[in-house]
């Protein structure tokens, strides 16, 4: 049967079906179901795996969708598969014909498909976003966005929003590519056809489309928080600004606005970019899904000298704060290290001010050891810096600065892969990393399709005994209830349930559930190769199950210093796996 915008609106509290990245509007990866439970997960064992195939076997970063008995999962090198969801039989496969010069930063990866109607969608390697048939594979329509020889390039998971306003179902994604220079840019498109409805691009001064045409500048035509030359013109760094939403969106259907975090500011190196604060990058941005008007916008790194980006997804869920009052509020773990939760009624207000720094209704370390800043003032808003933290430029007649040591490093606190948010235990379960670097500038020219960063870096362990650290965290107080350690860093997204579970996978293989109130760990299973992706579970003929990807890869393996060096044991793959509890 076609699916309906009812049923995306549902997702979260439906649980035969998976529709959305995130498992709901909100993207909170809590689910109802509670068969698989605390006292029976130890039972749980593999039913079926499929084998992704090919010689393509890195970097399965996928988060699945259920629909009618059929799995849609995407893989790395811009594939999807459509799967019997009871025996793992497959039904289609596509595979999208990539040239040989896209330029992904952090591996070839997808993080997963959209459905809607009749059609599956999603992003390509080659700045593409396809839509194609449901029960078939076939395409039905293609659209090349922008051009993957500068860099652009797309991994995340499109997001479908029906637009109050107009009434039009559309298809929301981003761009990938600030590491090569790009203007990040957030899209909607017609989902029937494919046709733009309106682009919004994330560099303050820079123009959107609508319906076409030319549309309205992002923020101030003059751009302040990007430096001028002497002669009153932009700085280069401003004409290739990142602020790339390379992650997925989330939506609020109360005020009708898309969420979705904005990528780091180009060059990495900050002195490019100063003074200003390079809006509107590194941080959260509310979007009007009838024009693509950006309404609203909450920086986490102003002038960010770190790549922290600010993509991490953004759950929305009902805030209690110290009074005991409640908001409608937008749950974020930045790379920075700290944890934000922000007011969503104020950041999705048409009218005034586009940056909201004081939208901030709580902010918190969630990692050990932060180096750059000493916390986030709840006033203002803005981060408390710790000085000598921005890498100093090369010294007269050098062509690399001294080096400092900052945490997190580049690959954050936690990177984009998701957090979950339990409604049973009220607690944030954040798969995040201790680690810190050597970073030191270099100089910077930009140079079409040629990395633009100005920067160099090494990455390496904070702690002897772990790198990964799952976290569960009061949002109220800040208190971290509980930790689990791992040896390797954590590049698995997570999975809450209402059977007081935790579910995530581990870089050395094992898919593992813990306790959701006391982190113990209940129950593990090695798949043969490390987990990047994201876990789900659905419910099929009255029994629940639990689906993942295998398969290693990711950024760490690629720029992740002493960590890439560590996982070079790590044997790469690409299966998907269901799990359930057999009958006795
Ligand atoms: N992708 C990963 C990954 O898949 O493991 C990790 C990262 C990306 C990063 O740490 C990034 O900074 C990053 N940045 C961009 C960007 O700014 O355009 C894109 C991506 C991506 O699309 O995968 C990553």
């Amino acid at each position: 049967s076609p699916v309906t915008w009812e049923d995306i609106l549902n997702d979260a509290e439906t649980t035969d079906d998976v529709l959305m990245y995130g498992l709901g509007v909100g993207a909170q990866r809590y689910s109802a179901l509670d068969q698989i439970n605390a006292e029976t997960v130890k039972h749980l064992r593999p039913a079926w795996s499929f084998s992704f195939g090919d010689e393509k076997q890195r970097g399965q970063e996928t988060q699945a969708l259920v629909h009618d008995g059929v799995i849609y999962v995407t893989g790395s090198y811009s594939r999807m598969w459509a799967l019997d969801a009871r025996t793992g039989k497959r039904l289609w496969k596509f595979e999208a014909r990539l040239p040989e010069d896209i330029r992904p930063c952090c591996d070839v990866v997808n993080r997963g498909a959209a459905i809607y109607g009749d059609k599956v969608f999603f992003g390509t390697l080659d700045a593409s976003i396809y839509a194609l048939n449901k029960d078939t594979g076939k395409v039905v329509w293609r659209k090349k966005f922008e051009d993957h020889k500068i860099g652009y390039t797309m991994t995340g998971a499109p997001t479908i929003v029906k637009d109050k306003e107009t009434g039009r179902v559309m298809l929301i994604h981003g761009s990938s590519g600030d590491e090569f220079g790009v203007v990040g840019k957030l899209y909607a498109r017609d989902v029937e056809t494919g046709e733009e409805i309106w682009m919004r691009p994330f560099v303050e001064g820079h123009k959107g489309t609508l319906a076409g045409a030319e549309g309205t500048v992002t923020g101030d035509p003059a751009a302040p928080s990007w430096p001028n030359n002497p002669d009153g013109s932009k700085v280069e760094a401003w004409s290739h600004g990142g602020g790339a939403p390379w992650q997925s969106a989330s939506y609020d259907p109360e005020t009708n606005t898309i969420v979705v975090g904005a990528g780091n500011p180009a060059p990495w190196n900050t002195w490019a970019r100063t003074p200003g604060d390079s809006l509107y990058t590194s941080g959260q941005a509310y979007v009007d899904p009838s024009n693509g008007e950006l309404v609203g916008f909450y920086q986490h790194t102003p002038n960010d000298a770190w790549d922290f980006s600010g993509n991490n997804e953004i759950i929305l869920f009902d805030y209690k704060d110290k009074d005991g009052k409640t908001h409608r509020a937008g749950a974020h773990a930045d790379r920075n290290g700290f944890f934000y939760v922000t007011d969503i009624e104020a950041l999705s207000k048409r009218g005034g001010e586009i940056n909201r720094p004081t939208a901030l209704l709580n902010a918190f370390p969630f990692v050990d050891g932060i180096t750059w800043a000493k916390g986030i003032d709840l006033k203002t808003g803005r981060p408390i810096e710790n000085e000598g933290q921005r890498p100093p430029l090369p010294a007269e007649g050098e062509t690399k600065g001294a080096s400092i040591e900052v945490s997190p490093p580049f690959l954050g606190g936690k990177n984009w892969n998701p957090m979950s948010y339990s409604q049973k235990t009220g607690l944030f379960y954040v798969p995040a990393n201790h680690w810190t670097e050597d970073y030191w500038t270099e100089n910077v020219t930009y140079q079409a399709g040629a990395a633009y960063l100005g920067q160099g870096f090494r990455i390496k362990r904070l702690y002897d005994d772990h790198i990964g650290t799952l976290r569960a965290f009061d949002p109220t107080t800040g208190e971290k209830k509980w930790e689990h350690k791992e040896e390797f860093p954590l590049w698995a997204g997570t999975l809450a349930t209402a059977g007081n579970l935790v579910f995530t996978g581990t870089s050395d293989g094992f898919v593992k559930g813990f306790d959701a109130e006391t982190g113990a760990e209940l129950w593990k299973f090695n798949t043969g190769s490390g987990i990047v992706s994201s876990p789900i579970t659905w419910e099929m003929d009255g029994k629940q199950y639990l689906g993942i990807a295998s398969g290693y890869g990711g950024a760490v393996p690629l720029w992740g210093g002493d960590m890439a060096t560590l996982t070079t044991q790590v044997s790469q793959g690409g299966s998907f796996w269901v799990f359930e509890i057999p009958e006795e």
